[in-house]
């Protein structure tokens, strides 16, 4: 596989992972998006400094509004997170 292939199955990967630890297998709880961000995107989990800036990130990750971020909301997230890093001026 090529370098852009290994990062898009692993996202994939990653999605999979914490999406199947409860509730529906396809979607992430808000329980599930929590343990993801602190994980995996720990820059992001420490920007948010309460429980109520938390839930605003998840409300505004769950853009068709059924309470669960799925593989198309979490991919938008990803992808605005690389956006944003990209932007950033190099040292
Ligand atoms: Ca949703």
């Amino acid at each position: 596989m090529s370098q852009l292939e290994t990062a898009m199955a692993i996202m994939m990967k990653t999605f999979d992972t914490y999406a199947g630890k409860e509730g529906k297998k396809d979607t992430l709880t808000k329980g599930e998006v929590k343990t993801l961000l602190e994980k995996e995107l720990p820059a992001l989990f420490k920007a948010a400094k309460n429980p109520a800036e938390m839930d605003k990130i998840i409300k505004d990750l769950d853009f068709n509004g059924d309470a669960e971020v799925d593989f198309t909301e979490f991919v938008v997230l990803v992808a605005a997170m690389t956006c944003a890093a990209h932007d950033r001026p190099k040292k």
